[in-house]
Formats: structure tokens, C-alpha cells, sequence
């Protein structure tokens, strides 16, 4: 008999791997002035000359390298959850000289629950997946035979059972020539 599970719906996005992005402090510019990251990355801000410092715009900044100073310095600061949007930042010494910036966080997908994968065997090898995407995007479905899932794909075991291009909302997607043994099954968001 034939046992189907639909076990783990990860939330991360291809390269879960936290990236470090550089800005340069150059003249009165930051290089390059607006950058996009994924949640979970970290911007990190180099200083060679000049008296300047980085200080997201707001009343209470969210992340400040500390007051102008002319030493050089690095700072690093990481946007995680539940870090996500449109920051402002500026140099507070000469931000009307337009020594600003911005970072735009792009926080993953949202995570589905195995409650909103329904199954329907088609025939003994070959089930639909009816699900709903939790945002628009490319979506690759993953199954593992052995139920290990410690290692997120595409290693670890994992085999791509099918890529779904452009899903906004409801999905149905047909599986084919699933194998006699116990799969586990990843629907991963991927931002390509
Ligand atoms: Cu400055």
C-alpha cells in the first residue's frame, strides 16, 4: 500500500543562505545608494574617508553606526524578521547634501501548513496536489523517499518532481510515476 504525506512546506527561498551586501561611503554618496536584499541578509557599510556616519531615518533609527566620525570604520548591520520593506538611511551630517540611501527587504513567502495540500489519487502512481500559492511566484515541488528532510533541497536527497511557473493562487499540479515507498513532499518557493 501506497502512503503519501505531504509533510514539510518550507517558507525559505532558493539560496537560503544569508548574503553579505557592501555599500561604499564614497565623497557624499553611498555606493550603491538603493539595494535589494532578501530577509535575513546583511548590508554591510564601509567607510574609508571623510566625516559621515549611516543612520536609518526615523525617530528611533533601526539601525545606526553610531555618531559622524572621521576614523574609518565597517558596520554591519542584518535585516531579519521581522525586518521587511522600504528603509531610508542617510549620513546625519549630510543628508540635505543628499547623502541617503535606501534598502528594500524582500521577505519570503509566506509558509503553507500540510492542512492546504488536498491529494487525489488520479491512479496508483500518479496523484494531484491542489494548493494555494501564498504569493505569486515560481514554485518547485520537491519528495523524498527515506522522510529525512534535515537537509532543505535541492540537496540532501530531495528529487524535483515538478516546477510550476507563475502561480497566483490556486494550483493544481498532476505527480507523476511516484514509486511503490513513503514520499515526503516540499513545495518550495523560489524567487527566479
Ligand atoms: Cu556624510
Amino acid at each position: 500500500m501506497k502512503l503519501f504525506l505531504v509533510c514539510v512546506l518550507l517558507c525559505f527561498t532558493c539560496g537560503a543562505f544569508a548574503t553579505i551586501h557592501t555599500v561604499t561611503l564614497s565623497g557624499l554618496s553611498f555606493v550603491p545608494a538603493n539595494i535589494t536584499i532578501q530577509q535575513g541578509d546583511t548590508v554591510r557599510w564601509v567607510k574609508t574617508g571623510g566625516v559621515h556616519n549611516v543612520s536609518e531615518v526615523s525617530a528611533v533609527p533601526i539601525f545606526r553606526s553610531g555618531n559622524p566620525t572621521g576614523s574609518p570604520f565597517t558596520y554591519d548591520f542584518a535585516f531579519n524578521a521581522p525586518l521587511e520593506g522600504l528603509y531610508n538611511y542617510q549620513c546625519e551630517v549630510h543628508a540635505a547634501s543628499g547623502m541617503v540611501g535606501t534598502v528594500t527587504v524582500e521577505a519570503p513567502a509566506p509558509c503553507l501548513t500540510p492542512e492546504q495540500v488536498a491529494l487525489k489519487w488520479e491512479a496508483d502512481d500518479q496523484v494531484t496536489l491542489y494548493w494555494q500559492a501564498p504569493q505569486d511566484g515560481n514554485y518547485d515541488i520537491y519528495a523524498t523517499a527515506d522522510g529525512t528532510h534535515d537537509v532543505p533541497p535541492p540537496g540532501g536527497g530531495w528529487t524535483l518532481l515538478s516546477t510550476v511557473a507563475a502561480v497566483t493562487g490556486p494550483a493544481e499540479t498532476l505527480i507523476t510515476g511516484l514509486v511503490d515507498q513513503q514520499f515526503f513532499v516540499i513545495i518550495q518557493n523560489c524567487r527566479r
